[in-house]
């Protein structure tokens, strides 16, 4: 029978890994950071068609999408082309402790999914060294989330991603294609409580984009 890494399960789910008042304080410096680099509409290469989930980034570097130059990442925001903010400690100290990588994260990306909003299947391969994980947090409503293999035929497994969940994609999982196929409206009240009047869903990846050395 054929494996993959969903049916393997190499990938690392850590279901409440933040507890309710790191993420209420996560999600207040994601509203700072946004003053600062506000939320974006990227469109995929080519077609032009934008994504449905709006985007803005954290650290040295943030990945960014437009039709003439596709995906890539970029130390400045590409709208006001003024540097990214800083990285939370919180995040920081999230990969410190789960990576096992030498090196810290470069590019924290955050994706805010409402009305509708949802991710397809993509594989995250705009990163130079494929041995560092890419370490989602996902904060707000629930989403269903799947993760197949490397190839996009292969068969999948499906995760309720909650707030405070964090999502590890590694090892044999780290090419495995993964998406969002819906975001559960109203099951979670933390983005509303914390100045996103709409509500919705947060999820922060952070990445490792250069290797090391
Ligand atoms: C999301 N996540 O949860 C989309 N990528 O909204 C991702 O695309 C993702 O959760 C790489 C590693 C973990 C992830
Ligand atoms: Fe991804």
């Amino acid at each position: 029978m054929a494996v993959n890494a969903a049916e393997q399960r190499t990938f690392r789910h850590l279901p409440g890994y933040f507890n309710a008042r790191q993420q209420a304080e996560l999600l207040l410096h994601i509203k700072d950071i946004l003053e600062i680099a506000p939320l974006f509409q990227p469109v995929m290469p080519r077609t032009g068609k934008a994504f449905s989930v709006r985007m803005s980034n954290c650290g040295p570097l943030g990945w960014v999408s437009d039709k003439e130059r596709g995906y890539r990442y970029q130390p400045t925001h590409p709208v006001t082309e003024e540097a990214w903010p800083a990285m939370p400690k919180l995040l920081l100290d999230l990969w410190l402790r789960e990576a096992r990588y030498p090196a810290p994260p470069e590019a924290c990306l955050i994706n805010l999914y409402q009305e509708g909003a949802k991710m397809g299947a993509h594989q995250d391969r705009d990163e130079a060294d494929f041995s560092a994980p890419v370490v989602s947090v996902s904060l707000g409503d629930a989403a269903v989330f799947h993760v197949g293999g490397r190839k996009r035929t292969d068969p999948k497994v499906r995760v309720t991603l909650k707030s405070g969940d964090v999502l590890l994609l590694e090892g044999e999982s780290r090419l495995a294609y993964h998406g969002i196929d819906r975001v559960i409206a109203g099951s979670s009240e933390l983005l509303a409580r914390c100045g996103f009047a709409e509500g919705g869903r947060m999820n922060l990846t952070l990445r490792r984009v250069t290797g090391v050395g």
